[in-house]
């Protein structure tokens, strides 16, 4: 019980310091053990779960719709200003109206969320609403109760019995972008703008979509109130706010007359794209709270406060053309020119399309009226096309087929959103980057040629491809402005150096997609030479087992777990198809029967296969290579262009790069000239491994050994992985030495004797 309640007080505390203050005490991962504990607590001793419970933040049972609640004070809006003189006028009122010569004013930012009511009774949170109309809103109670920043147990004390807190709940703008490529790759119609995002999130009958939604809330006034008061003024009632753990803005200012006000209008202006929230206006709320009574409000908005707004971040405007641009990772990304238009300060000609889909989606064309908007620093977007505005004779946009830069072939990865430019190394789009990443330490490791210099080679155009680099002379180079002759010598010495690279490295440098250094490696290891991987088709990658028509996994594990459950049993004199189909193996018909007896024609070399080739299966032959990566290896090579660069890295008149010969293992050692550390030995594999038996087999047999379906006194070794039944206590019977996959590896890695008995 105390210890249910001292872990409640403790999470309570580390949430606010974390979503709050932003200032986490404690890592993640002791916040988990806490948490932890506590609902391992409450789950054992339901009666100590408490309403205010840490644990009780999501759980409540789905609505069907939201419930009405109407607010003990009505939620007001506000009354707008648009020009200094609004301010000074809304000013002049107040004065008059208090008899006064100056008035104090808190000024703060004017949130673009939604207005929310937290009604605290005796400090604990009862009940969340939205604004509604104002006089009766929606009922999201467990909505909010999801959201970190929202306390469900206040702090310290002091707090009226009945404390009706009002704020905004927003979606921080990077969340917001987040959140919309998250819809995007999803496939889902994003959410337009950071307020439509919050409200869509909030308004979830499932809480727990909600609470994946990275919402916060900032708290900016009160309703209600009984038994309790919180100040004299405005200042003092968000100054108790935040000795309460609740979220104030930080920006919040207190300000004097007109004149305090409007400076402060500029002040956040030039700070608005900056703020990480998107915010229309900024408030001014009359301080003193008795004479905020005393002017009481209108129908719909208080006199003592009014917004003065910013101008507006959309904008109409019409579409001149859509362009494909292409980034220097190839990415070739639609952008609409535009009429240029005014958005907050800002004159905007261009707004991105982000990808072909979402041009589909939103169905922009040239001639369009569309709406863009801007939020923070981001890049302008075009949110929705105004479709009765569409003149006649418009066209759907298409992905075009050659890159606009070099002409090379735009390619779009099956799934994948983004389309590219196949040209990689020769594009003039991409060519400092790939010149950089060709470059740099991991690849070819050329010291000296950094970002700047690459810049000059490239905008002087004396270097298209990384070949060109080495065309390059000591007087070329050192023609560059701020490039002496000492420096052009060490450039010209570190390129000589990087011809005697690796091929891993060298492949590595080609900077194909997907194929970071390990893939490289493994490539260089596998193919040991360039023109093996030059040749290579999709199936040198992946092997396309197609299977037993007929048999899935579990049939296929069932047969082969009964022929390893029964070592010895064979067919005798019947026909092995009729001896297997009569095993009453569930799910093997007859006609698979068949189709396996003609693949392996007995029972101990079907005891040798895999699952994966029973059933049919893609595997990757080399690590890290999978149909996809795969696929941008094979189009890397068999793009004209890409294969000119290399021929042109190797021609022996640049002076050819050359490589060390790496590890066996690979293809060529399985051809017979690599070492063969297994000759002679057979092998039985057994168990659970983490590649495919047939990865695995493949490798065995590239260092020589023979591979067999069951263990008898002539096998030599039992690679064993998880779960090894009948035949690592057959072999352990026979003596013979038991392995393990790391043992194996460290036999591929050079051993000649593998080294320990696995166990
Ligand atoms: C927003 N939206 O940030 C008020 N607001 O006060 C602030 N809204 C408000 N105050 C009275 N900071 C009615 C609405």
């Amino acid at each position: 019980m105390r210890r249910a309640e001292a872990l409640r007080t403790e999470l309570h505390h580390h949430n606010y310091c974390y979503y709050v203050l932003d200032n986490p005490e404690i890592s993640d991962a002791e916040y988990d053990r806490l948490f932890r504990e506590l609902v391992a607590l409450e789950t054992s001793y339901p009666a100590l779960r408490t309403p205010d419970s840490p644990s009780q933040r999501v759980g409540a049972p789905l609505g069907e719709r939201f419930a009405e609640v109407r607010h003990r004070v009505p939620m007001l809006s506000l009354g707008n200003a648009r020009t200094d003189a609004d301010v000074q006028d809304f000013d002049r009122r107040i004065r008059k109206d208090l008899d006064t010569d100056a008035v104090d004013y808190v000024a703060e930012p004017k949130l673009d969320g939604l207005a929310i009511s937290l009604v605290y009774e005796d400090g604990v949170l009862a009940r969340a609403a939205t604004r509604g109309d104002g006089v009766a809103g929606e009922d999201v109670t467990a909505q909010v109760r999801t959201i970190g920043a929202v306390p469900l147990r206040l702090q310290g004390g002091g707090w009226p019995r009945l404390l009706e807190v009002r704020g905004e709940v927003y979606l921080p703008i990077a969340a917001f972008e987040r959140l919309r490529e998250q819809m995007l790759e999803a496939g889902q119609t994003p959410f337009k703008n950071p307020r439509n995002a919050a409200a869509g999130s909030l308004r979830q009958l499932d809480p727990a979509v909600t609470a994946s939604r990275p919402l916060t809330m900032f708290c900016y006034g009160f309703g209600a109130l009984e038994d309790g008061d919180l100040g004299a003024t405005q200042q003092d009632a968000l100054a108790a706010f935040r000795g309460w753990g609740l979220r104030v803005s930080p920006e919040s200012r207190v300000v004097t007359g007109a004149p305090g006000c409007i400076a402060y209008h500029r002040a956040i202006g030039e700070r608005r794209d900056r703020l990480d929230y998107e915010i229309d206006g900024v408030v001014f709320k009359v301080s003193d709270i008795a004479a905020q009574r005393r002017l009481g409000h209108r129908a719909r908005d208080p006199i003592w406060a009014i917004a003065y707004k910013y101008p507006p971040r959309e904008e109409q405007t019409v579409v001149r053309a859509v362009e494909f641009q292409v980034g220097r990772t190839g990415a070739v990304t639609p952008v609409a020119r535009l009429e240029p238009v005014d958005l907050a300060g800002v004159r905007v000609s261009n707004a991105t399309l982000h990808n072909i889909d979402e041009v589909h989606r939103k169905d922009v064309r040239a001639g369009d009226t569309v709406i863009v908007r801007r939020a923070g620093d981001v890049i302008p977007e075009v949110v929705t096309v105004v479709e009765q505005l569409r003149p006649r004779g418009t066209r759907p946009v298409e992905l075009p087929k050659h890159c606009p830069v070099c002409g090379a072939d735009v390619v779009r990865a099956e799934g994948e959103a983004v389309a590219r430019c196949s040209g990689g190394l020769s594009c003039a789009a991409q060519r400092k980057e790939a010149l950089r990443h060709f470059a740099s330490r991991r690849a070819m490791d050329i010291d000296g040629l950094g970002d700047k210099l690459i810049e000059q080679l490239v905008e002087r155009d004396l270097v298209q491809d990384p070949a060109d680099l080495y065309r390059l002379g000591v007087d070329d180079y050192a023609d560059l402005p701020r490039m002496g002759r000492r420096s052009a010598q060490n450039l010209v010495e570190a390129l000589d150096r990087s011809r005697r690279s690796t091929l891993a490295r060298f492949i590595y440098a080609l900077g194909i997609r997907e194929v970071g250094e390990a893939t490289a490696a493994a490539l260089a290891a596998h193919f040991q030479g360039l023109a093996p991987l030059l040749a290579a088709g999709i199936d040198s990658f992946i092997v396309d087992e197609p299977g037993i028509a007929g048999v899935g996994e579990k049939t296929a594990a069932a047969l082969l777990e009964w022929l390893d459950a029964h070592p010895d049993a064979a067919p005798g004199d019947e026909p092995f198809a009729d001896w297997l189909a009569e095993l009453g193996v569930r799910g093997l018909r007859p006609a698979a029967a068949a189709q396996i007896a003609e693949r392996w024609p007995d029972a101990t070399a079907l005891r040798g296969a895999a699952v994966a080739e029973l059933r049919g299966a893609k595997h990757s032959l080399i690590d890290g290579v999978g149909p996809i990566v795969a696929a941008h290896i094979t189009s890397f090579f068999a793009q004209s262009h890409n294969r000119e660069v290399i021929d042109k890295l190797l021609d022996p008149d640049i002076g050819a790069i050359t490589w060390q010969a790496p590890a066996a293992g690979s293809v060529a050692a399985k051809a017979g000239s690599g070492r063969q550390p297994l000759a002679g030995k057979t092998v039985v594999i057994t168990g659970t491994l983490s590649r495919p038996r047939e990865a695995i087999k493949a490798r065995l047999e590239a260092l020589g050994a023979k591979v067999t379906g069951s263990v008898s006194s002539k096998t030599d070794y039992l690679l064993a992985g998880a779960d090894a039944g009948s035949k690592r206590a057959k072999a352990e019977a026979l003596g013979i030495r038991v392995l393990d996959e790391a043992a194996l590896m460290a036999l591929t890695a050079g051993g000649s004797e593998p080294a320990a008995d696995a166990g």
